[in-house]
């Protein structure tokens, strides 16, 4: 089935399938050269969408691939009320035409654009359309490269258990009155089964909550040595229990992109739109191991 996007790919895809980008004539040849560029949830076709500082973005970040990590098109915002303007279709445009000169382009689909997801395995033009990938990073490291929002449900899940933990946690507040009951009558001191526990269930629904963990411990548990995602939101750059977490935020807030270096270096950036400071802030996190 064509799309839309067919039909705008198409339109110059002779021009070179190469690794390495031919330079653009009118930008990019004195940008800043990355390897890979990670972006997510760009919610296009939504208000919040910050199209302009986006095409900024890209205009000055040239790499060799480029993964758009899912929401990148918000379906459900455009199925209630359509919103497209300009902006936003030059960000799809030059997202098609850097695919066309030669970056490697993949789209993960996330929740908002999940109607991408009977696409996976074809092309949007030239962009390769897969449900997660494994990124290699020029010094060996494989990253899991997923949009995140299937973790929703292990969250979930575990939040379910969590209050069950919480229900127990109250049983076990009277098993201990009965305890030390028992024990007082032995001549026993006083033991806190419920401090023992509580410090349990504290930490379990610590664990819940956070998504970086359960996300990190998914990519440990399928022998990578990093995951990138998006979906929530949050840039973060950290090492959880030995494996690398990386979350490369979005561009309705915070405006912000991982990007891998030549040497392998990943580097979270936080773009400010040179009307506002000049030209990009960085976070400062950079991760050389
Ligand atoms: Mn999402």
């Amino acid at each position: 089935m064509r799309t839309m996007f067919d039909a705008l790919g198409s339109m110059g895809s002779a021009s070179g399938a190469g690794a390495q980008e031919t330079h653009d004539n009118d930008d990019e040849s004195l940008r800043k050269r990355y390897r890979t560029v990670f972006i997510s949830d760009l919610h296009l076709g939504t208000p919040g969408c910050q199209a302009d500082a986006l095409l900024d973005f890209l205009k000055a970040h040239p790499s060799d691939n480029l993964y758009l990590v899912g929401d990148i098109i918000d379906g459900w915002q455009l199925r209630r009320k359509w919103y497209w303007p300009q902006a936003h279709n030059d960000v799809v445009q030059k997202l098609l035409k850097r695919a066309r000169k030669g970056c490697r382009v993949v789209f993960i689909p996330g929740n908002h654009d999940e109607f991408a997801r009977e696409f996976i395995g074809l092309r949007f033009g030239d962009i390769e359309v897969m449900e997660e990938a494994v990124h290699t990073t020029a010094d060996g490291r494989q990253l899991w490269v997923i949009h995140g929002d299937y973790f929703d449900a292990v969250v979930q899940c575990a939040k379910w258990l969590a209050i069950v933990g919480d229900n127990l946690y109250e049983f076990t507040l009277k098993l201990n009155r009965y305890l030390n009951s028992l024990r007082a009558r032995l001549g026993l001191p006083y033991w806190s089964l419920s401090a023992y526990l509580k410090q349990k269930v504290k930490s379990a629904l610590n664990y819940v909550t956070d998504f970086e963990v359960a996300v990190a411990n998914e990519a440990r548990r399928r022998g990578h040595q990093g995951v990138v995602c998006g979906h929530i939101h949050r840039a973060e750059m950290r090492d959880i229990d030995g494996v690398l977490y990386c979350n490369d935020g979005d561009w309705v807030e915070s405006r912000t992109a991982l990007v891998e270096h030549f040497d392998g270096t990943l580097e979270l950036l936080h773009w400010a739109p040179s009307h506002e400071t000049q030209g990009r802030a960085q976070m400062g996190n950079t991760v050389n191991a």
